[in-house]
């Protein structure tokens, strides 16, 4: 059984160890070892509350006592131990060394990924790293996205999932999950998306600062954080997920319900041009059932959420638009199913690493 090394290093938030909890689940189901080296796993105690076969979890410190696995994954650059790279190129059998990189629907992914960078100091001197990018086109290496996944969103119930948590919906009411870092300009929020919904908040800033903003004919309910997986199952029974940084993000596509995505703000301002490039993509006007003067008013909507425009009465509109929403959602969903998915493609590009 190949074992895959997969480390992880928490910058800030949760996404880095979020997409590695679920890469290396994924990897696990599919009958792979996977361990997961991680210098805080803390956040592991909501998001897999449970035991995983095949999958183990340790702390970064004891990767020096490890023999590398057969695969060793470095994710977002985050440098891997010196002692370990030493052990690496020592392997009677190389380890293919991969990089996997944050998720952008910029070109430059499609220039970048699957390149090799051989080391020719340090440590790793004399072995290849290679570079794997997430991405949303077929020149990518696509996103996660478990066997079985988009026909479990399509078969869920969702109101009777929200009911048995207590957070049902009541007569005539729409529901939304906001999952949302500080600066969300949630006064213009609230009042651009107008009466009869439930907003379903989830930890973080928005809980306290949000309530005392609702404008008539709003609720506002304050979540626990939720396993990844029933975080998936709180996606598939909202009429709207607002959602950030780059694993709920992607989990929200997933959902093919309307999103609204919160881009992790960069003090250089390079988010805009990424949140840009995912919006020409994902608002493509050959998708079925576009329709192009939603299209610009969701991309209004959408620069508006993240600080990068003003809001504008389109905003409120497109907010009012459920059925152009949904038929984006449904249709963008359909093709990134169409894409091989990430851990897939991630398993033949480690054979290809390996030589093998
Ligand atoms: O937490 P995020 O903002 O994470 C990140 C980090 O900031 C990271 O450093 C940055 O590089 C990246 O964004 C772009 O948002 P994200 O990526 O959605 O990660 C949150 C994880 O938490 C995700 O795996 C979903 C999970 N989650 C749950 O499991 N339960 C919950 O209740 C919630 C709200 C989230």
């Amino acid at each position: 059984m190949p074992i895959w090394d997969i480390f992880c290093r928490v910058i800030d938030n949760h996404g880095d160890l979020g997409v590695c909890l679920r890469l290396a689940r994924d990897l696990a189901a599919r009958g792979q070892q996977a361990r997961l080296w991680c210098d805080d796993l803390s956040a592991l105690n909501w998001m897999q509350p449970e035991a995983v076969p095949g999958l183990s979890c340790h702390h970064w410190d004891q990767a020096i006592e490890a023999a590398p696995g057969d695969v060793v994954l470095e994710t977002f650059g985050c440098e891997l131990p010196s002692a370990f790279v030493v052990a690496m190129a020592t392997r009677p059998t190389r380890s293919a060394w991969i990089n996997l990189e944050y998720l952008s629907a910029e070109s430059y992914v499609e220039r970048s990924h699957g390149l090799k960078s051989p080391q020719f100091s340090g440590p790793g001197a004399g072995l290849d790293k290679w570079f794997f990018y997430p991405g949303f086109t077929a020149r990518t290496g696509g996103l996660l996205r478990e066997p079985g996944l988009i026909d479990a969103a399509i078969s869920h119930h969702g109101d009777a999932w929200l009911a048995a948590r207590g957070w049902q919906r009541q007569p005539g009411e729409r529901v939304l999950s906001l999952f949302a870092y500080p600066q969300a300009p949630l006064d213009e929020f609230l009042e651009a998306l107008g009466p009869g919904w439930l907003l379903l908040l989830c930890p973080g800033a928005p809980q306290t600062a949000l309530p005392p903003l609702l404008r008539p004919g709003q609720r506002a309910l304050a979540l626990p954080y939720l396993s990844q997986q029933d975080y998936d199952r709180l996606l598939w029974s909202c009429d709207l997920n607002l959602v950030r940084g780059e694993d709920s993000f992607v989990r929200a596509q997933w959902a093919g319900q309307p999103m609204l995505w919160q881009i992790y703000f960069q003090d250089d301002g390079a988010h805009a041009a990424k949140l840009d490039a995912f919006l020409d993509l994902s608002l493509d006007l050959s998708l079925d059932g576009a329709d192009p003067a939603w299209a610009s008013r969701w991309r209004a909507l959408s620069r508006a959420w993240n600080g990068l425009s003003d809001w504008t009465p389109a905003c409120a509109e497109a907010l009012r638009e459920r059925s152009a929403a949904v038929g984006q959602a449904r249709s963008w969903r359909a093709r990134l199913g169409m894409q091989e998915d990430l851990t897939s493609q991630l398993m033949a590009f480690a054979r290809h690493a390996s030589g093998g």
